[in-house]
C-alpha cells in the first residue's frame, strides 16, 4: 500500500532513540521533551488508525500538564471526548517501543488485530500547550497523521479540556456545542450567565463573560517557566501559594495546572495561615449543591462521589456520614474515575489534586429537561429543575476542566451566598503530606485495593502498617507515579505529625524498593 511506503520514508525523519522504552502512563506518554519526537509521529499514526476504527474524529493533545517545562507528553482523546480505552493504550505502548525497522510490522499487527478498514477516512484534531517543545512535537503528530493519509485539524494552543470538548462536539454533530475555541467559550459562559442570572456576582472572572467581572491573572504564560513554583500541583503538594504572588487575607484565589485540566482554590486568613480547598472540597461543595437541588426538584436520581486513595479521610467521612452520599474509590487517573462515575445518574468525580467533573446519565438529563419544561409543577420544583439544567450546561462532561470547574464553583458560591471561608468550614481536612522518592525502577512497587496497599516489594506493606500504628487517625500508602519517574508517598494523621509519618514511609520505600541518591530527609 502506498501509505506504508510513505510511513517508512517519513518515520526515518522521526527516529526512535535506540533502547528507549516508554509506557503509556496515567495520562499518556510523558518524559523529557527531547525523547518524544518519534512517540509523537507514532501517536499520529495510531490516532489515524483509531479514527478509521471508530469512524470518528480522534484527538491528540501535546502536553506534559503538571510536569516541569522541560518535559512533554501526549494524551489521546476518544470520540466522545473521553480518554482512549485501555486496550488501545496497549497498542500505543507497542507502537511506541517498536524498533525503527519493526515499526511497520507493529502497525500492521494493530491494523490486523483490530480489523481496520484502511480505506475508511480518518480525522484527527491536534492541540498543544505553551511549552517551547510543543510546536515541533505537534508537527510530528501531524506528520504521522498525513503519513497514513488522514485528515488533521491543528487547533494550536488550547487547553486539554478544550480539545476534549471539540472532539465530542465534532462527533455529536454539534449537539454538545460548536467545535471551535469560540464555541467553547460561548457555551460555558452563556451557561454561567444563565445559572447566575438571579444572583449578584461580587467577584468573578473571565474574558468572554458579559457580566460584571473582576479578575486578576498571574503566571499566564507570557513569561517564566510553566508550572515552576506555581500551578495547581505546586499549590496542592507544597500546601502554599504560588511563589511571588501577594494574596490579601480572605481573597479567593485559584490555580490551574499546565494544560488547565486541574484547579485548586485557596486563601490566607487574617493570621496569614494558608487554606487549601482541593478536589475533595470541590466534590463536597458540588455534590451538596446537586443533592439539595435534586431533593427540591423531587427527582429520585442516584448520586455518587468518586475519589482516589489521596482523598482526605475527613472528606470521605463527611460525604458518607453527614451527607449520606455513596462514595467509591478507584485507582489514580481520571480515566478510572470517569468510568465509575458513568455508573450513576449523577457521578461527581474528583481527584484530590483538583482534576474532576460531574457526569449526568442520559436518563438523568432527560428527566431534568422534562421537569424544567413541565408547566404543571410547583415553583420550587421548577426552579430547582431550571438550576439543574443550567448547571449541566456549565459543566464540561468530557473531562475535568479547570475553566468549567471554576465557573461552576463560582456560581455555586454566588447562589448559596457563601464565602470561601464558609465553604472551607464544611469539614476540616486531616493534616497530610505528599512526598516523592527516587528509586532505580519504580515498577518494583505493585499495588492493590485501589492503590491503598502495596503487594510488592516484600515487607513494604508490613512496614507501612507498623508505622501507621504509631499515629492517630493515620493512613498512608505508596504508589509508582504514572507521569514522573518517582514513587509517590501519601500520609495523613490527626496532627501535622503526618509529616513525620510520610518521612518514615519514604525511608521504608527507599530501603525496601531500591532508593537512589540521598536518603529522604525529615521535613
Ligand atoms: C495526570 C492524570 C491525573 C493524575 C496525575 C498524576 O494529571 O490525568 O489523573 O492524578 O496525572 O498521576 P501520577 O500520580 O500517576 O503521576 P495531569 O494533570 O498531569 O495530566
Amino acid at each position: 500500500m502506498a501509505e506504508f511506503q510513505e510511513i517508512s520514508k517519513l518515520s526515518a525523519l522521526h527516529p526512535k532513540p535506540a533502547g528507549l522504552v516508554l509506557q503509556y502512563g496515567t495520562s499518556g506518554f510523558r518524559t523529557n521533551a527531547k525523547q518524544l519526537d518519534h512517540i509523537m509521529f507514532r501517536m499520529g499514526l495510531l490516532a489515524t488508525v483509531r479514527s478509521k476504527k471508530t469512524k470518528a474524529t480522534i484527538g491528540v493533545m501535546v502536553t506534559a500538564s503538571h510536569n516541569p517545562e522541560e518535559d512533554n507528553g501526549v494524551k489521546l482523546v476518544d470520540p466522545m471526548g473521553e480518554m482512549v480505552t485501555q486496550d488501545w493504550e496497549e497498542h500505543a505502548t507497542q507502537l511506541a517501543n517498536a524498533d525503527q525497522e519493526d515499526l511497520l510490522t507493529a502497525l500492521k499487527n494493530i491494523i490486523e488485530k483490530e480489523a481496520i478498514n484502511m480505506s475508511q477516512e480518518a480525522n484527527v484534531f491536534v492541540g498543544k500547550d505553551t511549552r517551547s517543545s510543543s510546536a515541533s512535537l505537534s508537527q510530528a503528530v501531524l506528520d504521522g497523521v498525513s503519513a497514513l493519509g488522514g485528515h488533521s485539524k491543528d487547533y494550536g494552543l488550547v487547553t486539554t479540556p478544550q480539545l476534549h470538548y471539540m472532539v465530542c462536539c465534532q462527533n455529536t454533530q454539534g449537539k454538545y456545542g460548536e467545535a471551535t475555541v469560540e464555541g467553547y467559550y460561548t457555551k460555558f459562559c452563556q451557561a454561567f450567565i444563565q445559572l447566575t442570572k438571579n444572583v449578584r456576582i461580587t467577584l468573578c472572572l473571565f474574558v468572554h463573560l458579559k457580566k460584571e467581572l473582576q479578575i486578576s491573572l498571574n503566571n499566564d504564560g507570557s513569561k517564566g517557566r510553566l508550572n515552576h513554583q506555581c500551578g495547581a500541583d505546586y499549590v496542592k503538594v507544597q500546601q502554599k501559594p504560588p511563589t511571588g504572588i501577594k494574596i490579601n487575607p480572605g481573597e479567593r484565589c485559584c490555580s490551574f495546572d499546565g494544560d488547565a485540566d486541574r484547579i485548586v482554590y485557596y486563601y490566607t486568613d487574617s493570621e496569614g495561615t494558608f487554606h487549601l480547598l482541593d478536589g475533595d472540597k470541590m466534590a463536597t461543595l458540588i455534590s451538596t449543591f446537586l443533592k439539595e437541588l435534586l431533593t427540591q426538584a423531587g427527582l429520585d436520581l442516584k448520586i455518587a462521589v468518586v475519589q482516589t486513595a489521596y482523598a482526605n479521610g475527613s472528606s470521605t467521612h463527611y460525604l458518607e456520614n453527614t451527607m449520606k452520599v455513596l462514595v467509591r474509590c478507584t485507582k489514580t487517573g481520571v480515566k478510572h474515575l470517569h468510568h465509575v462515575a458513568q455508573e450513576f445518574d449523577v457521578g461527581v468525580y474528583f481527584e484530590a489534586n483538583g482534576h474532576g467533573t460531574v457526569l449526568f446519565s442520559k436518563a438523568a438529563e432527560e428527566k431534568i429537561q422534562q421537569l424544567a419544561e413541565d408547566t404543571n409543577v410547583n415553583d420550587e420544583r421548577k426552579k430547582a429543575a431550571l438550576l439543574l439544567r443550567n448547571t449541566i450546561n456549565v459543566i464540561n462532561q468530557t473531562v475535568g476542566d479547570a475553566i468549567s470547574d471554576m465557573l461552576l464553583i463560582e456560581a455555586i458560591l454566588a447562589i448559596k451566598g457563601m464565602t470561601i471561608q464558609q465553604w472551607d468550614t464544611i469539614y476540616t481536612d486531616l493534616p497530610n503530606r505528599q512526598l516523592k522518592v527516587k528509586v532505580a525502577d519504580r515498577r518494583v512497587i505493585d499495588t492493590t485495593d485501589a492503590e491503598r496497599r502495596a503487594v510488592t516489594p516484600a515487607g513494604l506493606q508490613e512496614a507501612i502498617d507498623n508505622l501507621v500504628k504509631k499515629y492517630r487517625q493515620a493512613r498512608s500508602f505508596v504508589r509508582p507515579s504514572g507521569t514522573e519517574d518517582v514513587v509517590r508517598v501519601y500520609a495523613e494523621a490527626d496532627t501535622q505529625s503526618a509529616d513525620a509519618l510520610a518521612h518514615e514511609v519514604s525511608l521504608a520505600v527507599y530501603r525496601l524498593a531500591g532508593g537512589v541518591g540521598d536518603e529522604p530527609k525529615p521535613l
